[in-house]
Order: C-alpha cells, then structure tokens, then sequence
C-alpha cells in the first residue's frame, strides 16, 4: 500500500510555487526580480525540507512509540551528494516542481546543479554507507546513521598544468538539509588519567579525571525513503568548546590569540575529513575525531535506551550497532567503559551485552590499510580506553590459551596488542572480538578475510562468525535520478516504477531483448547520456569528443591496486599502434575516448604521478591531428558524486581492473552495468558476482587469479623477472620523452621494472590488451553489443543495497522494518 504513498502539499505546480516563493522572499529576504537560479535552488530546497520534516518528525514519533530494536550505521563517512534531486523524486514531487519552476522562467537542471555535493567521504565506503540510508528508510527500517559534521569534506581537485592540485571544500554557506539541535549535546573527555576506587559495597571501580572536555553538538538530516512517509535520521556531530565562549579574561589582558585558541582546538575535532581512502596514517586527531564521534553517539544511543527503562540485559534486543570498517572500533571500549564504570554493572555482564550489541563490516585486506594505533597515543588520550582494551584482551587470550593449549604463538598471533615498538593496538582484532558478526563485502573478499587477516579467528570463534554481504547500490540514485529516461523506458515495459523498490524485476526485461522499438530507445537513451557527456567534457577541460566513439571511463579514487598505471599504459600502447596502422586498418578501428577520473590522496605521490602521466598523454594525443577522433585520452577534474550522475550512463566500457584480491568489492561496477555499459574487469570483488549473475559473455575479463598473485610476487622477487614486451614499448616511449619529461615518470616505471611489480602491471598487462581489442571487435557489431548490454541490465536485480539492507537486518542485526502508519 505505501507504493502508492504521496505526501500532502504540492499537488498542483502552484501549490509548490506559492511555497517557493514564500521561502524566497521571506526565509532568504529575496526579490523576486532579483531572484537567480541559485535562489531558486534555496527556495526550492527549503519548500521540500518542509514537506520532509513532516514526515521525519512522524516517522521518530512512530519509532519511538513502536518502541522496536533499531539500526545504528556508525561510519567516519556519508559520502551523500546532492539532496534536492534526491528528495524530490524520493517523495514522488519531481514533475510538480519541474513545471512550477518552468511556470517561474526556471530549467529544473539548472536549479538542481546549483547545490553544493555534500562530500563527507573519500569514495566507496562512504557512499555505500550513503546507499544504506537510502534503502533503510526506503525499506521502513527504524534506523539511525551517526557520523561526523566535517566543515571541511573531501578536497576539491584542481588540475593545473597536468598536477593534482587540492583546494579546500567548504560546503556549509547554505545548507538547508541540516537542522542543528543546539539543545543535543554530549561532553566528550580526552585525556586525563583513571582513579581507582572501592564502592560503599566494596566493590572496586574505577573513574576517569581530570583532562579536557569538548562538546559534541548533534546536526541532524533527513533521510527520506522513496515512495514511503519513513524519513530517517541522520545524526551528524560537530565539535565546540565546551565552555562556550572564548577566555574573555585572557581576551581583556590583551592575549587575543590565546583567547580563542581553547574554542579553536575543540572546533579542529570537526573541522575535516581525512583524505584517505584505503589508507590509515595514525595521526592523533584522527583518533579524536573517532573517539569524539563515537563517545557522543554511543550517549545518544543509551540515553534513548534508558528512556525506556528496561533491564541492561535488554540491550541488544533493542540496539544494533553496525561498525563501519575499523573506525568506530572505540564504541566497543567505550559501551564497556558506561556500563562498567557508570551504570555500574559487572564486568562479565557488561561484555555480554557489549557483543551481542556490535557487528563489524571489513572492507579491505590491504595492510596499509588496517588500523593500528600506538600504545603511549592511546595512553595519553583515553588512558580508561586502553585499559579496558587490555581487560579485553586478557580474557580474550585466556579463553584462547584455554581452547588451544597446544598453539603458544597463537596467542602472539591473536593478540589485540601488537608487540612492537612502540606496542600497537589492533584495530581489527578488537573490532572482530568485540563483535557478534564480521561480514566482507563480496564473496571473495569475505572468503579472503576468511584466509587471511583473521584466519586464527575463524579458528577460535568457528566459521559461523564470519559471513558476507556483497555490496549494493541504490537504484533510485543511480538509475531514477542518474537516467531518467531509461529509468522511464523500463517503466514503461514493466508496467510502472515498482522495479525501483524490488530491482530483481528487471528480469522481464530479458522479454525485449529482441524488441526492435525496445532496442533502438536504449541505444538513443546511450547516445543521449554520451552527448550530455561530451558537453561536460568540452565544458569543463575544452576537448571535444566524438559521441559516437566507444566510450571507455575509469572514473575511481586513483590507487596503484586499482590499477589506473595499467588502463594508460593501455593507452599509451594503442596510440603507438594506430601510428604504425595503415589507413585501411585505421578504418576498422573504433574510435575511442579514454575518460579518466578520481582523486588522488594529497600526500600519495605515486598516485599523483599516473594523473600526470595521463594528463601529459592527453595532452599528446589529443592533439596530434595524424590520430584525430581515433584516440582521446580525457581527465575530469574532481570527481565526485554528482559527476558520477552525468558519468554513469554515459559509458560503453568501464574499466574494473584491480590486482585480483585487492578490490573488496568495487559498486562503481554496479552502477556502470544498471545503467546500460559493459565492463573490462579483473577477477576480483564484485565483478565475479556480476559475472555470475549477467553471463561470462556480456562482460569482458581478463587477468590472473587472486589464488596465483603471491606466487607470482614471489617470482618476482626471487625468479627471473622478465617484462611483457609490449609493456617495454610502452616504457621506451615514455623514457624517449614523448610524453613530456621522461624523469616525472621513472619511479612509476622502475616500480615494475626494478622493484618486483607488485600489482602484478607487466603480467596481466598482455591479456588486457588482447581483451581491449575483443571490447572492439565486439563493438563492431552493435546489434550484438546492444544484446549484451540489455541482457547485463535485465540480470543486475541482485545488486540493489535493499538486498543487503535486508540480508544485515536478518542475518546480523535481526530488526524488522516498521510500517507507518496511515493518515486516517
Ligand atoms: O565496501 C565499500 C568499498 C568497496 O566497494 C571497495 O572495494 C573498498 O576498497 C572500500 N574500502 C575502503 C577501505 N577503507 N578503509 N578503511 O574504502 O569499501
């Protein structure tokens, strides 16, 4: 029934215009006359806010009263985008305001691309969690996300003379979709030192003193579910000074600077997102920002808890916490530390209800990419934390030493302290202790973790611990709003929109395949995305490209296990061959446009190095006239979520091309496929599962086996190493300087040349290139191509995040959605 759901308000175009405008000219005191498509967005923006926060404030009266067990999402990242798009199509309202803002002299496009990318994320951890709040409130699932109010999100990027250059992303000058409640504070502790004491019952506890307080004010933002009243929280935290104000003695005495500088250091808590993705680096404000993040929610979530006074034991009936990667691992600690410490419980007790309470989501078996953090740091900032984590650890190692007497390094292995120098505290053993459930993200990826990273866990806890969720994405983004018109066009042979809530049933699409009307509005729906395309690119770098070229995009955070360094020396090698082809086999080639995209970390030089590299072979090839429309190489400057919307529907190939069992997962490969392209990938992440469900021949793989890549480093290393040499062509005309100093590329080069390869480039480097010249051979034949790219979208039902929306909610956090309410 709540398919059918539209909210009150706005049912005609003038309904929503009245609301515009009265925002207009009196929350934002504009003109009319004067009133820019900026305006509009804003006015736009806070008519829809008001329709949403009527169903958010019934949907937390409901949950509340329902009084059922709730998701808490615990993630440094919400990598979220643009809302007003969202929220439109979400509440069903996109046509209404489209026509009312036509009536005011407005295009809904123009409008819509005015609001700022909310980018409090680094790339596909924060916007899977992003596609989570989507399909928890989607689904009517009574949950919460709690993240960080960064002022500052992922940098913008900047190319400037073929660098990377990083200009900071102030996001907050106009942000209609938060509401600061300045009434949800929390104080948060830091440093100190811990006080043991005996109870009037002669009990032994201890207290944590001294040290500093900030404050954690809460910011919260509406989720709306598509096609239902259920309108999510998600509860963002920044940080302020806890006494308020600044030192207004100090600021009489004349020390102006020191007179804020308590206000300032509290608000640096908040102030930016870290730009790492796949990549720790241990410094102490990022541990702040996750202890400050977590203390605050995990208050939250007890206070809301004690409301309903229950027994302790309760708790995880009522509360799931699932913990985003290893960074909000502290709230096991901390639950600890409240019900130990504070609420007064026994240990044994406390640690019963802590891991029932918890789930853990690992993505990534990369070693530079696992959480430690040094003893003396700990120490210094939570010294209670660390102690708690030592008890965790005794008992942990207790009850191993127990179960395997025989294993004395086990414990060595197993333990959560690394005994190193400094001694190190590991973030994911805690994590994986402190938990019910552990899932990966992909079957080979949570099969690896399996045989990996916690290989010995398996063995201690039994393999039912351990379990997978493969990877979604929300349809109502990346198909509904990236592509509206194929969106329409499957509407419209399903018989409506429904496939949008239960994405398995694209299935009946396979019924058009060889539909000629069918056939021929896909195709022109992929010309129109790769014009829409072209003008960006034109738009933004000045290259013109031509949109009936195969479109071939690797648009993702640039890392040397994604493997970016290969897809351009891919290039690289198919401009050495089109200067050698003669004029008849030139005819036969496809023309083709490389597209490139994706931040590289600011202090990640190698990673900084491919972008120039594909800069300066862009730069080349784009203007040798001898190759013309046969080759252009492009760079899009800072990607992110909103050009993943143009980007998406506009490729004909996208390129998944990680070291096998590097990538845990990959959703940018869900998304390419949903919207009509096919894909170049390795064996790794999800594109297996892609693979199983679409059909070995409507993608196109390549390369070796996760099961082979030690064996082959190793080779590398201790046997003969000897270079692909097509590769070595490649490196030549590299080293020659046709692409500019050769000197800017030599680590890139020497790193698989001297130095052992190790993402496996020269080895995997032949079989890409044969496959590029299948992708296009395949191309040749459009009938057949169009086949393929139907056939892969009819098959994607399996990767909508709903689908793991509801396997987390069965198989880890057991919640059960709630169905609102009908007005009545
Ligand atoms: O699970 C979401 C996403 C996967 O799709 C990517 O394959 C994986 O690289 C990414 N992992 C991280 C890990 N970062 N940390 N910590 O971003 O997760």
């Amino acid at each position: 029934a709540w398919s059918k759901y539209t909210p009150k308000g706005f049912e005609t175009p003038e309904d929503f215009e009245k609301e515009a405008i009265r925002h207009i000219e009196t929350t934002l005191a504009r003109s009319l006359y004067n009133c820019d498509d900026f305006a509009t967005y804003a006015g736009t923006a806070l008519a829809f806010r008001d329709r949403l926060v009527l169903d958010w404030n019934k949907t937390q009266q409901e949950q509340t009263l329902a009084d059922q067990k709730r998701v808490y999402y615990l993630s440094l990242e919400f990598l979220m985008g643009r809302a007003l798009d969202n929220a439109m199509l979400n509440v069903g309202q996109k046509d209404v305001a489209k026509k009312g803002l036509e009536e005011l002299g407005f295009r809904i496009e123009d409008v819509i691309s005015q609001e700022h990318d909310a980018a409090l994320g680094n790339g596909g951890l924060g916007r899977l969690a992003a596609c989570f709040l989507d399909s928890l409130a989607s689904l009517n699932y009574p949950a919460w996300g709690y993240g960080l109010r960064y002022r500052y999100g992922i940098f913008k990027q900047e190319i400037i003379d073929g660098y990377q250059v990083e200009v900071p992303d102030y996001w907050l000058d106009f942000n209609p979709w938060e509401f600061c409640r300045h009434d949800v504070t929390v104080d948060i502790h830091f440093y100190g030192h811990v006080r043991k004491y005996t109870t009037d019952e002669g009990k032994q506890r201890c207290s944590w003193e001294g040290g500093e307080i900030v404050q954690a004010v809460a910011f919260d933002v509406p989720i709306p579910g598509y096609t239902t009243p259920t309108t999510n929280n998600l509860r963002l935290w920044g940080s302020k000074a806890a006494s308020g104000e600044f030192d207004f003695q100090k600021f009489n005495s004349g020390e102006y600077e020191s007179s804020v500088a308590e206000q300032q250091r509290a608000e640096t808590i908040s102030a930016v997102l870290y730009p790492n993705d796949n990549l720790e680096r241990g410094k102490e404000l990022r541990l702040k920002q996750q202890y400050f993040w977590c203390a605050a929610s995990l208050f939250d979530i007890v206070r809301r808890f004690k409301k309903t006074n229950r027994a302790w034991g309760e708790f995880p009936n009522q509360v799931a916490i699932q913990l985003n990667d290893t960074h909000p691992t502290l709230a096991i600690p901390e639950l600890q530390r409240i019900l130990v410490d504070i609420e007064g419980l026994d240990w044994d007790e406390a640690w019963s209800i802590v891991s029932k309470t918890f789930g853990y989501t690992n993505h990534t078996v990369l070693p530079e990419a696992l959480e430690k953090w040094s003893v003396p740091l700990m120490q210094h900032l939570l010294p209670r934390h660390l102690q708690i984590i030592y008890d965790i650890n005794l008992h942990f190692l207790q009850y191993v030493e127990r179960n395997f007497p025989k294993d004395r390094d086990m414990l060595g292995r197993v333990s959560i302290i690394e005994e190193s120098n400094p001694k190190m505290v590991r973030m994911a053993y805690l994590a994986v202790i402190g938990s019910h459930k552990v899932n990966g993200v992909a079957e080979l990826h949570s099969d690896l973790i399996k045989a990996t990273i916690f290989k010995d866990f398996v063995e201690i806890y039994g393999p039912d611990k351990f379990t997978n969720v493969t990877n979604g994405i929300t349809p109502r983004r990346w198909l509904h709003q990236a592509n509206p018109r194929l969106s329409e066009l499957i509407a419209s042979k399903l018989g409506g929109h429904e496939f949008l809530k239960d994405l398995t049933l694209l299935h009946k699409l396979e019924e058009y395949v060889d539909d000629k009307e069918f056939r021929k509005e896909f195709q022109e729906i992929k010309y129109a995305n790769k014009v829409r395309l072209a003008k960006h690119i034109k738009e933004s770098t000045g290259i013109s490209v031509n949109p009936s070229a195969l479109f071939d995009v690797q648009v993702k955070r640039i890392h040397e296990y994604k493997r970016q360094q290969l897809n351009i020396f891919g290039v690289i090698h198919r401009y050495l061959a089109i200067k050698k082809m003669s004029a008849e086999e030139r005819k036969k080639l496809a023309p083709r446009v490389s597209i490139f995209g994706g931040k590289a970390a600011p202090g990640y030089w190698m990673a900084k190095t491919v972008i120039h590299l594909i800069c300066e072979v862009g730069r080349v090839v784009n203007a040798d006239k001898d190759v013309g429309d046969l080759l252009k190489v492009v760079f899009l400057e800072d990607y992110n979520v909103s050009k993943a919307e143009i980007i998406c529907p506009a490729s004909d190939i996208s390129e998944h091309i990680s070291t096998a069992g590097t990538e845990a997962s990959g959703t940018s490969n869900m998304k390419f496929v949903l919207n009509g392209g096919l894909i170049i990938g390795t064996c790794d992440g999800a594109n297996i599962e892609i693979t199983r469900e679409i059909g070995e021949n409507n993608i196109f793989l390549f390369g070796n086996l996760a099961e082979d890549v030690e064996d082959l480093r190793h080779a590398h290393l201790y046997g003969q190493y000897k270079l692909d040499p097509e590769l070595n062509s490649v490196f030549e005309a590299i080293r020659s300087g046709m692409f500019g100093d050769a000197g800017s590329f030599s680590a890139l080069v020497n790193g698989i040349v001297d130095h052992g390869d190790y993402y496996l480039v020269s080895d995997d480097f032949a079989s890409y290139c044969q496959t590029h010249e299948m992708i296009d051979e395949a191309y040749r034949n459009q009938e057949e191509w169009v086949t393929k790219a139907i056939t892969a979208v009819a098959r994607m039902g399996f990767f909508s995040s709903d689908r793991c929306i509801d396997e987390y909610a069965e198989a880890i956090w057991n919640v059960e959605p709630l169905t609102p309410k009908k007005e009545g």
